[in-house]
Formats: structure tokens, C-alpha cells, sequence
């Protein structure tokens, strides 16, 4: 059987706002340079961008995010998240949580939130912040859905196509928002609780890791934790535990 008999997915503003529900306001654009550029000129709480081709996606660190035209689910959420600010850093984390559990249990994080089948990865996620008298959030998602081998831009990476996943894009944004708007409740009443979610899900702890440092030596060591800044804890050498909070991890060898 081939992975992928179903036809591509189309995007429409009625079926997204359907699956959406009434808590968000979603907007659809043909195509567009950033989901997240256009979220950040007006961002107000609720409101939902996707774009069905995303021409100039951006990364952490201004790297690119390259999904060719109706191949993927790209979007952005903003949010009022209404934390105390040491669990914004959790975010992040909280927003991988989410879309690993709108595909299915297939999923696993790597830290900080690259979500990934089999070492591979099928969803990017960049979280702004916007400053305002309540500072927003701006919470951008690009999930792989249709793309075959050939339309994807680097070998690390994977579809839901490839992986014979579900690949209806609207059902896709309403699973994602809905388990949004719960990590996001569970983060204001239950950090630990949510936390503890990241730590099960997270494929990167207890592997030996290289860390690349922004403007730093790598780091290289045993991943130990996740802790509550969402910093990864990191045992370079007996009795020398380092948190990071930003970086690229690189698995070395498999857990155990
Ligand atoms: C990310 O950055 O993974 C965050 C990507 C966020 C994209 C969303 S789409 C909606 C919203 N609007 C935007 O403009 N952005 C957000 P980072 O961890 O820096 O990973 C970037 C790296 O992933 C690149 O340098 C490539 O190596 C790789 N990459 C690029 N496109 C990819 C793709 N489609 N699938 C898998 N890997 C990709």
C-alpha cells in the first residue's frame, strides 16, 4: 500500500473557524511571507493567522522554515497567557506538548520543542513575545503534512505524509488549538503538573547530548532534567550539572 493515497488537503475559512471554535478568530491568507510577521502587527488574544504557503517562514536564530505551497499547516496563535514571568520560558515547551498531542503518540520532543517521529522532525515552533501593557504571545507552528522526500528541504526532516499519520489539515488546527487552550490552563493552574507532562514526552533526557551554545563552546554530556525555567539540565562531568536556555541539541547515542 502507498503511505499516502489520500489527495492534499484543502484549506477554507469557514471549515478552519468550524474547527477551530468560537474561542479563536482565525484568519486565512493565500500566501504570505510569515505567519508570525502578520500576528505581530496586530496581536490581539484569540486571533489565529494560517497561511496556505508561507513564502519567507522563519526559525529560531533567523534561520528559515521552508514548506513549499499547500504542502503544510502553518499558523499563528496569539495569546494572553495571564503567567507569573518565570513560566513563560515553559511556553515553548507547553506548545510541543500540544502539537505532539494533537498527531498521536508517535510523537516525541526534542528540547527545547522540536517535535519529532523517529528522529525526525515534522514540526517547527517559534514563540514570540510582544510587549504590551499585557504582554501577548505569538505562537507559531509549522507541521509537515503532505510533502514527499523531494519537498522537504533537509534529510532530518519528516511529514505526516511519510509517516502515514493523519493528514487533514483543518481537523489538524482544531486538535492543535484545543490542546493549546488546555497547556495553556494546565500551565496557569498546574505548572508541575504540565511539566511533568514535558518531562515523559521528552526524547532528549537521559541521552548524552552536545549542546550548541549561541556564541559559545558546545557543551557535551548526559541530559539529566528539564527544570522549572524549562532549562535543560545538563551532567557535563561528575558532580558539574549545567542548565541551558536556549541552544541545538544534538542526540550523540541512543538512551540507555
Ligand atoms: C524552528 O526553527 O523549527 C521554528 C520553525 C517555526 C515555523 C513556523 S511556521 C508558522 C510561523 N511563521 C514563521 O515564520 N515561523 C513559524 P529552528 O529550530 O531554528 O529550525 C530551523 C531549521 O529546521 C532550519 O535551519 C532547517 O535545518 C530545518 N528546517 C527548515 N524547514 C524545515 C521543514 N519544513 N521541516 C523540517 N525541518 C526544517
Amino acid at each position: 500500500m502507498p503511505p499516502n493515497p489520500s489527495p492534499r488537503s484543502p484549506l477554507e475559512l469557514p471549515d478552519l473557524q468550524e474547527a477551530a471554535g468560537p474561542d479563536w478568530h482565525v484568519e486565512l491568507l493565500e500566501e504570505t511571507p510569515s505567519t508570525n510577521a502578520v500576528a505581530r502587527t496586530g496581536p490581539d488574544p484569540h486571533r489565529v493567522v494560517v497561511t496556505n504557503h508561507q513564502t519567507q517562514g522563519r526559525g529560531r536564530l533567523d534561520r528559515v522554515w521552508a514548506t513549499p505551497a499547500g504542502t503544510s499547516l502553518t499558523f499563528s496563535a496569539v495569546v494572553d497567557p495571564q503567567l507569573e514571568p518565570r513560566w513563560w520560558p515553559m511556553i515553548p515547551l507547553m506548545t510541543g506538548l500540544a502539537v505532539a498531542g494533537a498527531i498521536g503518540p508517535e510523537v516525541g520532543l526534542k528540547w527545547p520543542n522540536d517535535v519529532l517521529i523517529d528522529s525526525r522532525k515534522v514540526c517547527g515552533i517559534l514563540v514570540e513575545r510582544v510587549e504590551a501593557a499585557d504582554p501577548v504571545a505569538v505562537i507559531g507552528i509549522g507541521i509537515n503534512v503532505h510533502q514527499t522526500h523531494a519537498e522537504l528541504p533537509v534529510d532530518t526532516a519528516t511529514s505526516l505524509a511519510i509517516e502515514a499519520l493523519q493528514q487533514d489539515r483543518t481537523t489538524l488546527l482544531g486538535g492543535v488549538l484545543r490542546e493549546l487552550r488546555s497547556g495553556l490552563g494546565q500551565l496557569r493552574s498546574d505548572p508541575q503538573g504540565l511539566l511533568a507532562a514535558y518531562r515523559e514526552r521528552c526524547v532528549t533526557l537521559g541521552r548524552d547530548v552536545r549542546v550548541q551554545l549561541p556564541g559559545a563552546d558546545d557543551l557535551v554530556g548526559r541530559a539529566v532534567d528539564v527544570d522549572e525555567s524549562g532549562r535543560l539540565v545538563v551532567a557535563a562531568e561528575p558532580g558539574r550539572h549545567v542548565a541551558v536556555s536556549a541552544g541545538d541539541v544534538v542526540h550523540v547515542r541512543p538512551a540507555g
